[in-house]
């Protein structure tokens, strides 16, 4: 028997796989002797989507032959189009534990017992072939792609759940509802068509515009579904984001749209993605879906060329559509005609005629950097709110991470920035030199590789905090490795500034100085593992900064930092 399938293809029954209150308790009184799975939060979306029946007609994570087939042909064993693997991943170590046809009981990361599934098949996952088949690429700058070799299991488990709680949601949950609760609301108010539009991105004036000409030319209301699940790394938070739309739907004639939010693990697999955002559009009893240019789209490969045609999610969208049981109004990209002051969709618009166009990620890059935003690309409204979750460089917190060896002069320099922040003294400011660390935050750690990388990612943590916050981190530690440097870079980015500066003075000046005397103790013999003599030091390839301090004083070379902190506007 599959576990994934339900009799009728897209629009048939719909699923709803929560159980009563009475299988309920028996199911929590049994999970008690059931292995554990703690869901990630791609897996915690899935799970909400299988559950309310956003992603009927499926009734469980996938079986192997529904995901193979669903790799090879784009639809289920049984026939019916279905465009992406949704897999439950899990360990090598918990695919060693668990065997078909035993249940496991599936919880959220605190251990709130979520569902119970009923495991048919594990088996191992080909990344490679997943990757080609569904992104056709193995660029690993695809966030979809980055995902399945960094952060999926090695295993995938497929099986039918019985669920006994949605995922907890703690915020907006008047704007949470299951397909069928809306589908009630269309009753109550006699909608009879519905244009779904689903996204990640404020709106702006752009899809405004696309979203009333789409309910115009069908005739239709409009039911937004902003996707606060996973989106593309990089986006603008879901809170931001929500305040966006608050202000926007002003503009909407009144009582013509309901806005929902939709807890989609996006895949970015932009023509497949768009085929699985029709078949939760159509699950939602939309009649009509708004495919735009470059939906779904996660931007430019390693080489600057774009994953996807800009027309290729239309293009398989709209050939799928009789199959999907839905209406596809496409829009090609929605320009402005300054002197119209209008939007027209550029198919329409004679070749010469003068047009301007700010994409989303346009509107983001100069968010980001403190541009201005004209009132013709998003309304000021949305500016505002935009900007007040987003400060631009002068308001943002940010990070100065100082790494190189033993007696570079990364203390001195740090204590100079400290002071020279103090002065300025409009952000908060923390020091977390290496040796601060070592005594208060790290005491237990030795030098060994793995505590080395424990300890400089405690103090990312801490810094990314105090940047998310708008305050400013220095940090002083060695931090000899390249990829956890990255790490931290990349939590610390998302929340502001990360300014690494690396200080690159000699080995042969940091031990003449050997103002600790421990480059003669490490040569001595007497500690082992010293970065630099006997342990390694991973040069950083491209930091902001590089100093040598060979032949500068502590004030010169802070005020090497100073001045890239003031050309990128953060001081
Ligand atoms: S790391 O690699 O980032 O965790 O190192 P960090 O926390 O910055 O600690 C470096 C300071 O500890 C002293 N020390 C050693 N350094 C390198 N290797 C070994 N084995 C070692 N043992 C002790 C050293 O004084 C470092 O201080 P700084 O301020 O860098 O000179």
């Amino acid at each position: 028997m599959k576990t994934a399938l339900l009799v009728e293809p897209h629009g048939g029954n719909p699923v709803n796989l929560l159980v009563d209150e009475d299988r309920s308790a028996l199911l929590k009184e049994i999970s008690l002797s059931l292995p554990d799975i703690s869901l990630n939060d791609r897996q915690l979306c899935d799970l909400e989507l299988l559950a309310t029946g956003a992603f009927s007609p499926l009734d469980g994570f996938m079986v192997r032959s529904d995901y193979e087939s669903v790799l090879d042909r784009m639809r289920l064993q049984s026939d019916i189009l279905w465009p992406l693997p949704i897999c439950l991943d899990i360990s090598d170590t918990q695919a060693r534990n668990i065997e078909g046809g035993q249940s496991v009981a599936i919880r959220d990361p605190e251990g709130f017992l979520l569902a119970v599934m009923h495991v048919e098949d594990i088996w191992p996952v080909d990344r490679e072939k997943e990757a080609l088949r569904v992104y056709n690429t193995l660029d690993r700058s695809h966030p979809g792609v980055d995902y399945l070799f960094r952060k999926s299991g090695d295993f995938y488990m497929g099986g039918r759940l019985e669920v006994l709680s949605l995922p907890l949601h703690f915020d907006f949950k008047q704007l949470r509802m299951s397909p069928e609760e809306i589908k009630n609301i269309y009753g109550k108010l006699g909608w009879q068509r519905v244009v779904g539009f689903q996204t990640r991105n404020p709106i702006h004036r752009p899809q405004f515009e696309m979203t009333i000409r789409a309910m115009r030319q069908a005739k239709a209301n409009l039911l937004l579904l902003p996707v606060v699940g996973m989106t593309k790394p990089g986006d603008f938070d879901h809170y931001t984001r929500l305040r966006c739309y608050r202000e926007v739907i002003k503009d909407y004639p009144p009582d013509s749209f309901i806005l929902n939010l939709l807890s989609l693990a996006m895949r970015m697999a932009g023509p497949r993605d768009a085929v699985l955002h029709a078949i939760i559009s159509k699950n939602y009893g939309c009649t009509h879906f708004i495919i735009g240019h470059d939906h779904a789209s996660p931007g430019m490969d390693g080489n600057g060329k774009p994953f996807y045609a800009s027309d290729e999610a239309c293009l398989l969208t709209k050939d799928l559509s009789s199959e999907i049981g839905i209406r596809i109004l496409p829009f090609e990209e929605m320009v402005y005609l300054p002197f119209e002051d209008e939007y027209r969709s550029f198919d329409e618009i004679p070749a010469e005629t003068q047009t301007v166009s700010l994409s989303a990620s346009d509107i983001r890059e100069r968010i980001r950097t403190g541009r201005r935003i004209p009132e013709w690309a998003t309304s000021p409204d949305v500016v505002r709110e935009l900007q007040r979750a987003y400060p631009p460089p002068k308001k943002q917190g940010f990070t100065v991470f100082l790494t190189g060896l033993s007696g570079a002069g990364k203390s001195t320099i740090a204590k100079v920035l400290y002071s020279r922040f103090l002065e300025i003294g409009n952000r908060p400011v923390t020091l977390l030199d290496g040796d601060i660390v070592r005594r208060n935050l790290s005491s237990e750690l030795s030098f060994s590789k793995e505590h080395r990388d424990i300890n400089v990612r405690r103090i990312g943590f801490v810094a990314s905090e105090i940047t998310k916050n708008r305050g400013i981190a220095i940090c002083a530690p060695i931090a000899p490795y390249e990829s956890t440097r990255a790490e931290i870079r990349k939590i610390i980015e998302e929340c502001g500034g990360f300014i690494e500066a690396h200080v690159a003075t000699p080995i042969e000046e940091c031990e003449k100085r050997d103002r600790k005397g421990m480059y003669a103790k490490a040569r001595a013999g007497l500690i082992k593992g010293f970065t630099g003599v006997n342990d390694p030091y991973e040069i950083p390839e491209s930091p902001e900064v590089r100093i040598d301090t060979t032949d500068l004083t502590p004030d010169e070379a802070a005020q090497e930092i100073l001045l890239f902190l003031g050309q990128k506007g953060f001081i």
